[in-house]
């Protein structure tokens, strides 16, 4: 099911830029603009700028799927305009404005300790990030966010980083994906109250949300690994996932060629922050010089894919796909419905009399419990009270029948005590009998 949607994704993708370059040609680094970035404050300048070339943005406000009473189509008229009137700037304000205002993307590197994530960042965005390298020995998975302001030409990107820590460390890593789905979460859910609140600044909301999750995978050459699966999957409805195979040059050519076709995976890359000086230009490599050359990884149409020509469909798909499935699950969950013709105060109040009926039924259910304890507890010690009066009555009984055998024996003995001083009493009788005759 994974594999399936990211074929379709990664179908879209690849007839985007199928698309894009038709339109464009391909921009070489030497053609890139100034790119600034405040946070490292290292510049890369290069000769020529490039011609702005924005993408027409569709204004939403026109949009008919989105108005909620649109005219009928038989009261629209074509007319001509006799010159010319100026509207025709709207999409050139559109891209002013945004450009004021700058753009914001964040993007999750996830994959296992040491697979590549901090160098292909890097690579990509040919800067150097803030990382230190994590250990093995870590308890649980973690993920670690830095914001940097990148500018190329006059455009202002706020980048978030969020890094995977101590992903596939663990002994046991069957709950792994939780603590990256509850992030990406709770993101959403950071937007969402921003959206719900009274007074919203979405304007200047700095918004976290994951726009794209790149996956690396280990260069095994072999199948995914049931992390990998289990991850995919918790996190496909979530965020647009674009697995890459991390490392790609320490397998032969013939096996990553295997491995991409057995397991669908469309990118393999190469990471590296060495420069080498091929022909006339610089190019990033690992000593041969692969990073950048597309017979040997995908690294530039990871790039091309990623920032040159799907960045903002990667935005919008965050909004209007992930977000509003988590919008609306949430407010569902709340007991919000497009159905019901209730006022927002009607549902507030069934759903406050529904909590209190269940808080109700959770009270008598403890009650019922306890008294059901109670008498549990009752029995017990009523058991436990007879048990000690038949015990009492038995001890009671072997007492009486011992005394009754001490008082028999007793009287035994007295009886052969009487005896004894008859037979003594006639003894001392006899022997004066015998004394009285012996003197005569
Ligand atoms: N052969 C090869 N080595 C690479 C590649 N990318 C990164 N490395 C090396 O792998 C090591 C780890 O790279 P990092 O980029 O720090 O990996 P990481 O995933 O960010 O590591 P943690 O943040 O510690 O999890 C470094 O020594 C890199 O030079 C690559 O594409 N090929
Ligand atoms: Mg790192």
């Amino acid at each position: 099911m994974v594999l399936r949607n990211l074929k379709n994704f990664l179908q879209i993708v690849n007839n985007r830029m199928a698309a894009t370059e038709v339109q464009r040609p391909p921009v070489s680094p030497g053609t890139e603009g100034t790119t600034k970035i405040s946070k490292t404050s290292t510049s890369h300048d290069h000769d020529q700028k490039p011609e702005p070339k924005p993408d027409p943005i569709p204004d939403q406000s026109c949009d008919k799927s989105h108005d909620p009473d649109p005219s009928p189509i038989g009261n629209v008229r074509n007319l001509n305009l006799s010159g010319h009137v100026g509207f025709d700037s709207l999409p050139d304000q559109l891209v002013n404005k945004s450009v004021t205002k700058g753009f914001c993307f964040n993007i999750l590197c996830l994959g296992e300790t040491g697979i590549g994530k901090s160098t292909l960042m890097d690579t990509l965005f040919n800067t150097h990030f803030d990382s230190t390298p994590s250990t093995h020995d870590l308890p649980g998975v973690k993920l670690k966010a830095s914001t940097y302001e990148l500018q190329e030409s006059n455009v202002r990107l706020k980048l978030t980083v969020v890094d995977s820590v101590a992903f596939g460390d663990q002994i046991n890593k069957e709950d792994s994906w939780k603590p990256i789905v509850d992030y990406i979460d709770s993101q959403f859910e950071a937007f969402l109250q921003e959206e719900l609140k009274i007074k919203r600044s979405l304007f200047s909301y700095h918004d976290t949300r994951i726009h794209s999750c790149l996956y690396f995978i280990a260069p095994t050459g072999h199948s995914l690994k049931a992390l990998d699966l289990v991850t995919m999957k918790k996190l496909d409805s979530k965020v647009n996932i674009i697995p890459v195979i991390a490392k790609a040059d320490t397998i032969t050519k013939a096996e990553l060629q295997k491995f991409k076709a057995k397991a669908h995976l469309p990118f393999a890359v190469v990471g590296s922050n060495d420069e080498v000086k091929m022909g006339n230009k610089m190019v990033k490599a690992r000593q041969y010089p692969w990073v950048e050359n597309e017979n040997h990884c995908d690294f530039v149409k990871l790039r091309e894919m990623l920032i040159r020509t799907n960045m903002e469909d990667l935005r919008e798909t965050t909004h209007k796909k992930h977000f509003e499935l988590y919008r609306r699950n949430k407010l569902q969950e709340m007991g919000f419905s497009d159905n019901d013709t209730k006022s927002l105060s009607e549902t507030y109040e069934l759903k406050r009399q529904q909590h209190k009926t269940d808080l109700q039924k959770i009270e008598d259910e403890m009650r019922q419990t306890f008294v059901i304890r109670v008498k549990e507890k009752e029995t017990e010690l009523k058991e436990a009270e007879k048990e000690i009066h038949a015990r009492y009555d038995n001890l009671k009984k072997q007492h009486a029948e011992e005394k009754k055998k001490l008082e028999e024996r007793k009287k035994n003995l007295e009886d052969e005590i009487s005896q004894f001083n008859v037979r003594k009493q006639q003894f001392h009788q006899q022997q004066a009998s015998t004394m009285g005759k012996k003197k005569k």
